[in-house]
């Protein structure tokens, strides 16, 4: 991705409203404990639009009837800072890379906001933003439409999210590059936990070496906190612990993935500690696999997301009547909710450069949205049955199974970018052994 690709984006954002200033912030940065944070990690719709992975910086997009401009504010380099923590970009270096108009020390933003917001109506912001200067904005903003000789002033607050998360919605090439490299090196390392699983290995083990994968070919970090749930862990959906015993006869699900440059994978396998799969375990997750199967097979331009949704739950149901989970005719338990004890999430979710990427489902009028090429979204379903559920067959208690990949609309159809990795019964059994 070169500087091009983003000057293009802020370009189509600008193209997208009538008048106004866009202020992003970047993120800032957490901490862990005392003095020392947590790797830092850039604001998404920031870096969508400038490329920047540095704190303390702000992207202001002026537009009125006769022109245009793009601001950046970075914070300046300094001898002292560079010493511990090597040198930022500055200004002269920002102002050297992007392709913006003006490059300025985020210690002048104060004095440089009011006059950026004077005579403009709208002001367009992520609502969720409670920066320091988001916070100047919005007073300097408050003070223009008291002062005098102000003859127009901020009437109207956007969310300027809704623009940026919509056109984040179709991925580049370049974008869905990254989002396979990620995968590729998430394929090696699910690939890995196959082949290392024992009896009596604890669940972290096999995260670690998962993320030996990840970190030895140059992925900064995961793209998410890795599940590793051995047997009923599995049935918590969030399970990040990881620091159970994986036992002779237990499944292991592993929901874990790798970011590249920001952009993220997300992948579930689930398989056999001992490297074979028991009948039951084979019943369920068979049911798991041909429910996800026929759910991309169905996704294509011009598809609904909801009904996607709905044709899900309708095959997991009829795959738990199957099972003799649960009894009657579909649509009526999908109405009574009965399938939500065993499948309780939904079908998958846009991925990009949030694992969750907050990309819109429904358009402005709440209708849902409909495939287009260049969406990638994860198909993940799972049926889940907890040790204690004496409701169903005693072989199934303490089964937990999701299976995900992430799919790409085509123009076509759809391409699933993680089919390399091994999925049905034959092949995990096969990589488990090796
Ligand atoms: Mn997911």
């Amino acid at each position: 991705m070169n500087e091009t690709h983003y000057q293009a984006r802020r370009q189509k954002l600008l193209d997208s409203i009538e008048e106004g200033i866009i202020v992003l912030s970047s993120s800032p940065l957490q901490t862990r404990s005392n003095d020392t944070e947590y790797p830092y990690r850039q604001n998404s719709d920031f870096y969508y639009l400038s490329g920047f992975e540095e704190a303390n910086a702000l992207l202001v997009l002026v537009k009125t009837k006769e022109f245009e401009k793009t601001v950046l504010f970075v914070e300046p380099n300094s001898d002292e800072f560079a010493l511990w923590n090597g040198a930022r970009l500055g200004v002269e270096g920002a102002l050297k890379r992007f392709l913006v108009d003006e490059v300025h020390s985020i210690f002048e933003y104060t004095n440089h906001i009011k006059e950026i917001l004077r005579e403009h109506i709208a002001l367009y912001f992520d609502f969720n933003d409670d920066s320091n200067h988001l916070k100047l904005a919005q007073k300097s903003a408050k003070e223009l439409r008291e002062s005098r000789g102000v003859k127009r002033y901020i009437r109207t607050f956007h969310d300027v999210t809704h623009l940026t998360r919509t056109m984040r919605l179709i991925k580049s090439f370049e974008e869905i590059d990254k989002i396979r490299h990620a995968i590729s090196l998430t394929a090696s390392a699910h690939h890995e936990a196959m082949k290392r699983c024992k009896n009596g290995m604890q669940e972290f083990e096999l995260q670690a070496c998962m993320s030996y994968v990840f970190l030895s070919n140059g992925a900064v970090s995961e793209a998410y906190g890795a599940i590793v749930a051995g047997g009923n862990n599995a049935n918590t959906l969030h399970y990040i612990n990881n620091r159970d015993v994986l036992k002779e006869g237990d499944l292991v699900l592993i929901d874990a993935a790798c970011e590249w440059e920001l952009y993220a994978s997300d992948i579930t396998r689930t398989f056999p500690v001992n490297g074979k799969f028991s009948d039951a375990q084979r019943e369920v997750y068979e049911k798991v696999l041909d429910v996800q199967l026929r759910i991309i097979e169905a996704m294509k331009p011009n598809v609904k997301r909801d009904w996607l949704q709905r044709y899900s739950e309708e095959l997991l149901c009829q795959a738990l009547i199957d099972l003799g989970i649960l009894s009657g005719e579909v649509n009526a338990l999908i109405e009574a909710k009965a399938h939500k004890k065993y499948a309780p999430h939904g079908i998958g979710h846009w991925m990009g450069l949030d694992v969750h990427d907050p990309c819109p489902y429904v358009d402005d009028r709440g209708e849902s949205l409909v495939f287009c090429a260049g969406m990638v979204m994860t198909i993940e379903p799972g049926i889940y049955i907890r040790a204690d559920d004496e409701s169903v067959a005693e072989k199934y208690r303490g089964i937990g199974v999701r299976i995900e990949d992430n799919i790409l609309i085509t123009a076509e159809g759809c391409e699933n970018l993680s089919s390399m990795i091994a999925k049905t019964v034959d092949e995990i059994e096969e990589m488990c052994k090796s």
